[in-house]
């Protein structure tokens, strides 16, 4: 799934979602509640706009998926949030992909990874992001917006 919004001055934030994340407001609302990705990618896309950014919204199942898109971000966007969904907690390529493109980077979970399993509590993605957000629902994806609008130029 991948929607994107029309130019802005300050240029275009890439907002992706790892696997399952597709499910979202089909299943499991307890942890995750009842929003669907498209209420996700519209909520982080009118607080892109509203900060003077575009947004791309790309969501993949795939991990090699995620990895060529933040290889795309690097000439296209100006900031990365990134909810790598389990990838978070198993993909080297990943934080290399990140850390090579040196983009600004936000990491959001939309539950508190670390009030759940043990196996959940490391992220191989957070010593490469600048911000991490967790546990705030999917007003994480307007605070990660909040902290690029605050922080790029
Ligand atoms: O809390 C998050 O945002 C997570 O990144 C979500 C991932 C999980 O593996 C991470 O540990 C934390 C899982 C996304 C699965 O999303 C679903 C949504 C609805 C129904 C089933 C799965």
């Amino acid at each position: 799934m991948t929607s994107t919004t029309a130019g802005s001055a300050r240029g275009s934030l890439l907002i992706l979602n790892g696997p399952n994340l597709n499910l979202l407001g089909t299943r499991e609302p307890a942890i995750y509640g009842s929003a669907t990705l498209d209420d996700v990618a519209d909520l982080a896309a009118a607080a892109a706009a509203a900060a003077g950014f575009s947004a791309e919204c790309i969501q993949s199942n795939h991990e090699g998926d995620l990895v060529d898109a933040i290889h795309a971000a690097r000439g296209t966007a100006v900031g990365i949030i990134i909810n790598a969904g389990a990838y978070t907690h198993t993909s080297v390529a990943i934080r290399d992909a990140l850390a090579a493109v040196g983009l600004p980077a936000v990491e959001v979970h939309i539950s508190n990874v670390h009030r759940r399993e043990e196996f959940r509590h490391h992220s191989y993605l957070s010593p490469v992001c600048d911000a991490v957000i967790v546990g705030a629902g999917i007003h994480g994806y307007e605070l990660a917006v909040s902290y690029l609008d605050k922080t790029l130029a």
